[in-house]
């Protein structure tokens, strides 16, 4: 190997006893004082409104596996620099490394809950990674008498392939350590146990039975009711929080006639309540997967905030989880008959990444205005005084659910055979209902008309619908379907494009398939 590369991969091995142990040692600790999760946090924190967007609609649900390769391929790249500047005399790399700890502690201290004693895991992993550091240049790069050496090599190869062991060896404790402190934390601090020793209430007030006929026939769409692990998912939080019912409250506070805080246990005395509602994300694009159904179960808010009594004055809701998101939702939709406090998803206690143990479900708004996951507090408060996470960023503060549609059947680039076929999708307009979806299919000779797809039944109009389209392909080569829908307002789609951003994407989903 050259110097360079060994001395990259002595500031490898030093950056990796560094995070591994401050891994380790935050085990004792708790989540608040994990370095890892303090950065990456405060990087999607300190990402810019537009940046964050992109990364959610290129990478969907799997943003934060991206986020946390490129925080790991940045360390990489940090340490690798560090070892290679790194000198007998001059510890610049040393420097980077102490540099670079400041900053995880910097992080670590801007978490919502973290104390000065939080950091101690961090400041332990850098002196770590330091002392490592120091051994590995000192005895790799000067000869016997402590004079700089020209290369790795110059007691000869032995010398040399003994150092990079010892290097491996480091990175090897690094990795191990580092793992086994993930692991550890993540066993302490989860509320699996907790979430699988709870039973959900009964329900006072249950959902009327999904009929069969919502789901077409013949065509493979998704399900009218998706699968809690098919539920899309999307939130700021890069370690899924973990809050026991134990540790659960909600405090109702700001523009009220008195401050409730409720426990867990507290919700029994309201009646239980069970709805359909889907879920929408508004950075769902046109076309894309970030909209699902489920049944919840719960409690009305409006229930929950009547023993608060909310002033007059107070138009704004903002919730708030236990990791700090928040989210404005008007007082009006909080206090309307379906607004919910969930517990329940499709029948168990709520997923920990779906919020366990309670979470705010809203019929007609995007999530960022109305879903908290991991809910502790509802402040009563106005528009003109309070932002929540996303308007902050550019978002529109209001986010009713647009009218859209989308084609899930044929899949872009499908193959479609000569004869009959059924075509397939779903529709939304939650809280006003879909009414109607067309779809128009443009064959090689020329462009059809928009025809009237047939509608699985409606079951609310939280819901969204599905469609199919029964169609005989006559033709070879390649055709465009494009769908709309109408929602019971009388209201059809626009076709006019518009990115999620600021308040929900616009625009017809078309495919292309081949008719072969
Ligand atoms: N605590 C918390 N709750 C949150 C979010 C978040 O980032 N943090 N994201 C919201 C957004 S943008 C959406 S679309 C919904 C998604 O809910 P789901 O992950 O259960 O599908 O959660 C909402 N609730
Ligand atoms: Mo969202």
């Amino acid at each position: 190997m050259t110097t360079l590369g060994a001395k990259a991969m002595c500031g490898l091995a030093a950056a990796a006893v560094a995070v591994g142990v401050s891994q380790l040692v935050a085990a004792a600790f708790g989540p608040q004082a994990d370095v890892r999760t303090a950065v990456g946090s405060s990087v999607i924190e300190l990402t810019p409104g537009p940046v964050k967007e992109w990364a959610i609609e290129t990478f969907g649900t799997a943003d934060k596996l991206v986020l946390s390769v490129l925080v790991l391929v940045v360390i990489g790249v940090i340490a690798a620099i560090a070892g290679i500047v790194e000198g007998p005399r001059r510890p610049l790399g040393s420097a980077a490394i102490v540099a670079a700890g400041g900053l995880g502690c910097a992080a670590v201290l801007s978490r919502a809950g973290a104390t000065v004693v939080d950091v101690v895991p961090t400041v332990v992993g850098a002196v770590c990674g330091v002392a490592v550091l120091r051994l590995l240049i000192s005895r790799r790069f000067t000869d016997a008498r402590g004079g700089p050496a020209a290369t790795d090599t110059a007691d000869g190869p032995d010398r040399g392939r003994r150092l990079s062991l010892v290097t491996l060896g480091f990175l090897g404790v690094g990795v191990a350590s580092g793992v086994a402190g993930a692991v550890i934390s993540r066993l302490a601090s989860s509320v699996s146990g907790d979430r699988q020793a709870f039973a959900l209430p009964r329900v006072d007030v249950p959902a009327p039975p999904v009929p069969a006929s919502v789901q077409p026939e013949g065509v493979a769409l998704p399900s009218f009711i998706t699968d809690n692990a098919d539920f899309y998912r999307i939130d700021t939080a890069l370690t899924v929080p973990q809050l026991s019912r134990a540790d659960w409250q909600l405090r109702i506070h700001g523009m009220v006639d008195r401050e409730v805080t409720y426990r867990f246990e507290d919700l029994e005395r309201f009646e239980a309540v069970e709805q359909v509602v889907t879920l929408t994300c508004v950075s769902n694009p046109v076309g894309g997967e970030l909209i699902s159904t489920a049944t919840w179960t719960g409690y009305r808010v409006r229930d929950l905030l009547a023993e608060a009594g909310v002033r007059p004055d107070a138009d704004m809701v903002l919730s708030m989880s236990t990791d700090g998101w928040t989210a404005g939702t008007p007082v009006e939709a909080l206090t309307a008959e379906d607004a919910m406090l969930a517990i329940g998803m499709n029948g168990e206690p709520l997923p920990v990444e779906h919020g366990y143990p309670a979470r705010l479900v809203v019929p007609g708004l995007y999530g960022y205005v109305s879903a908290t996951k991991w809910l502790v507090d509802l402040e009563l408060t106005r528009f003109d005084r309070a932002e929540a996470y996303w308007t902050r960023l550019g978002w529109s503060a209001r986010g009713p659910i647009k009218t859209e549609s989308r084609i899930d059947v044929p899949r872009a680039g499908e193959d479609v055979a000569l004869g009959p076929v059924t075509f397939g999708g779903v529709a939304w307009a939650q809280d006003r209902g879909v009414r109607d979806v067309e779809v128009q299919i443009s064959t090689p000779s020329g462009e059809g008309q928009w025809q009237r797809a047939e509608l699985g039944a409606g079951y609310s109009d939280a819901t969204w619908r599905l469609w199919s389209f029964d169609w005989e392909a006559e033709e070879t080569g390649f055709h465009t379907i494009t769908v709309r829908a109408t929602d019971n307002t009388g209201y059809t789609q626009t076709s006019e494009r518009a990115d999620p951003v600021p308040d929900g994407a616009t625009g017809w989903h078309s495919i292309t398939f081949a008719v072969r």
